[in-house]
């Protein structure tokens, strides 16, 4: 099948009738990039001395920052921006503003809100993506590199598209043979990689294996607090700068589900973390230090446990104990992603930690690239949430920034989704969270609509009303998938092997802490200050909501508590019937997309038709799949029929 790596938001040219010539006054790897982007996104542009129709050009900026740019429109049109990258930024912008036909009548200047907007990538050097649903790694295959520049740059150029500006190329969980990409041996393939990123503004990270020095190093101990060991790293750190100077540095899980760590040697993560700070410091490199850590043999006999405990347990009593270029990476939710999840009780309470917040766009526990799951809405909640801290200003797309001693070692990573399949994302919908991801971390205050919106014109050529259709499609997917989910917040009840469609009791037994409670009378953790104490992590204000029956919100109370079947819920049905409409209802609208879909036949690309129509099929399957043994599993547990008396199976 045609590769048709272009077939994204970049697909088509803008053809800008008057401004047919431009100037670029700077020089070096970013802009020799954007004199190849020029002609790529603008028809017929060619580059003149001098003064061009656009004029792109350095200034001495200092509100701009390092990645700022300004648009300013009169006789000619500048770019400017205090560096390359920002006048990268620019040029995309400018393409994107032109191709969503929105005038620039006045000056537009443009400052990232969030300092780190970075993709992880959990690819392994065998060519699999571990949690990836769209194909093949694009880096590596059969233990070697793949050396498909080509599709590296285009992805870069993606990436740059939308103002990701940082990435690490190889998975969290590192292997022997990752282990072996800090060696000498891998830095010139590690470099070609670094270098395409950085033509496109892109610091490039490596995750590393904390048991190197035992793994490779021909040491006993990986000891932080070891002097052999810290000489290991220096000799490695310091060939790699050697190779590799403009390089990003490390990202690390450690004494996470089985990864190695300082524990085993009775050291903190702040020893840890800051072994690999100070060495990377001089190098000006940074270490990115993953919280995801938690008893992955909990018993799950025992209810003292409580997984969603242990990030704040392990990190809050260390906060302002990191240096100054280490930065702790910490997941939205306390547990893993789940589809309704609270926020991690550490933001807002870390107060002198740099920190970025880990969404994930592959779709681990969301459809897995076969479900339409837009996650605008997610994001927006969890950055506009407030944590009603006795500070100002405490909500999380303010502290991320505010509580970071180092304002730009602070913002958002994700997980990656991109994959060797042709359109990037298998599904061909979710490129829009690729672009929603970028676009979000730029600038915080987008809404999930215009996001959605703007992917959808750039991608597709269609009428105003094919256009509604498929952003209403996206805008509403997250809240339909929720709907026929693990119900209110409970999360999990996936196939424990991988997270695709339903088992209820898959986790109840295991050791991952991952349980429901169900029994005849009613389902639920008890997180409240009666249980596991989990609330009391929270600010007072957001522990005494959640706390109290009466204020939980309803798509959280399973999380916060046990309740009986027939428990009134704040929308004034029972909890059952809850279930039940819920359940219902998320699988008509799946039925409706599949309607509306096939209303676009003929109106959309043959391809990209036929690849959503497909996949609407099997994400209907397996939505009736959850509907029914939901409802039938609580049904046989409560013994409460349906009000509506629809199908159930007893
Ligand atoms: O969500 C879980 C995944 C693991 C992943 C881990 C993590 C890379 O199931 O595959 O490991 O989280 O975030 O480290």
């Amino acid at each position: 099948m045609k590769i048709d790596r272009d077939a994204c938001w970049l697909k088509k040219k803008v053809d800008m009738f008057e401004l047919k010539t431009y100037t670029l006054k700077a020089e070096g790897p970013i802009a020799s990039t954007i004199r190849e982007e020029m002609p790529r996104l603008f028809e017929g542009i060619k580059e003149v001395n001098n003064t061009g129709a656009i004029n792109i050009e350095l200034v001495d900026d200092v509100e701009l920052g390092a990645e700022g740019f300004q648009i300013i429109k009169g006789s000619q049109m500048k770019i400017q921006a205090t560096t390359t990258k920002g006048l990268l930024y620019g040029i995309f912008k400018l393409y994107e503003l032109l191709q969503l036909n929105k005038p620039i009548e006045r000056p537009i200047r443009s400052i990232p809100d969030q300092s780190f907007r970075m993709i992880n990538h959990w690819d392994n050097m065998d060519g699999s993506i571990e949690r990836g649903y769209a194909g093949k790694s694009i880096f590596y295959n059969d233990n070697l590199f793949r050396k498909d520049y080509n599709i590296v740059r285009q992805y870069a150029r993606l990436l740059a598209s939308v103002g990701i500006n940082a990435l690490s190329i190889n998975n969290v969980n590192v292997h022997a043979i990752e282990t072996r990409l800090i060696l000498e041996e891998s830095l010139p393939e590690v470099k070609m990689l670094n270098d395409i990123f950085a033509s496109y503004g892109i610091k490039t990270f490596l995750s590393i294996n904390f048991a190197s020095p035992k793994k490779i190093g021909g040491l006993k101990t990986a000891d932080p607090l070891d002097e052999e060991v810290v000489n290991f790293w220096k000799d490695i750190i310091a060939k790699l700068y050697r190779v590799i100077p403009d390089f990003g540095g490390f990202v690390v899980k450690a004494d996470s589900e089985g990864e190695p760590g300082p524990f085993k040697y009775g050291r903190g993560h702040d020893d840890g973390a800051n072994m690999f700070g100070r060495i990377l410091k001089k190098y000006g490199g940074l270490c990115i230090w993953r919280c995801f850590v938690y008893d992955c043999i909990q018993d799950w006999r025992n209810r003292k446990i409580d997984r969603a405990r242990a990030a704040y347990d392990n990190f809050l009593p260390l906060d302002g104990k990191f240096d100054d270029n280490v930065i702790l990476q910490i997941k939205l939710g306390p547990l893993d992603f789940q589809v309704r999840e609270p926020l991690s009780p550490l933001f807002g309470a870390l107060r002198k930690t740099n920190h970025i917040i880990e969404f994930q766009l592959t779709q681990e526990y969301t459809g897995q690239q076969k479900a339409i799951y837009y996650q605008v809405p997610v994001w927006k909640e969890v950055l506009d949430f407030d944590t009603k801290y006795d500070y100002n200003p405490s909500i999380v797309k303010k502290l991320l920034k505010n509580n970071s001693p180092v304002k730009e070692h602070s913002g958002i990573c994700a997980v990656g989704v991109v994959g060797m399949d042709n359109n990037w994302t298998h599904h061909k919908l979710m490129q829009s969270n690729l672009y929603a991801y970028g676009q979000l971390a730029w600038d915080n205050q987008l809404s999930s609509e215009e996001i959605a919106s703007n992917w959808t014109t750039l991608t597709f050529s269609v009428s105003k009303e094919a256009h509604e259709k498929i952003t209403e499609i996206l805008t509403s997917s997250r809240e339909t998938y929720a709907l026929y989910n693990a119900p209110n917040g409970v999360g999990f009840m996936c196939k424990p092997n991988h997270h695709y469609g339903p088992d209820i009791d898959g986790y109840e037994y295991d050791r991952w802490g991952t349980y429901h409670f169900a029994d005849r009378e009613g389902i639920g953790n008890n997180r409240t200050v009666q249980g596991t104490k989990f609330v009391t992590q929270y600010s007072a204000a957001r522990c005494d909501e959640y706390n109290n029956l009466k204020t939980c919100p309803d798509e959280f109370l399973l999380w916060f508590h046990h309740v009986n079947y027939d428990y009134v819920l704040q929308n004034k049905k029972t909890l059952i019937q809850d279930i039940y409409d819920n359940h219902f209802l998320g699988v008509e609208r799946v039925k409706n997309y599949q309607e509306t879909w096939e209303s676009l036949e003929g109106v959309l690309d043959e391809e990209s038709y036929r690849n959503v129509k497909g996949l609407l099929q099997e994400q209907y399957r397996v939505a009736v799949e959850w509907r029914d043994q939901i409802n039938t599993y609580f049904y046989r547990k409560s013994g409460i029929p349906d009000q509506q008396g629809r199908k159930i199976y007893s």
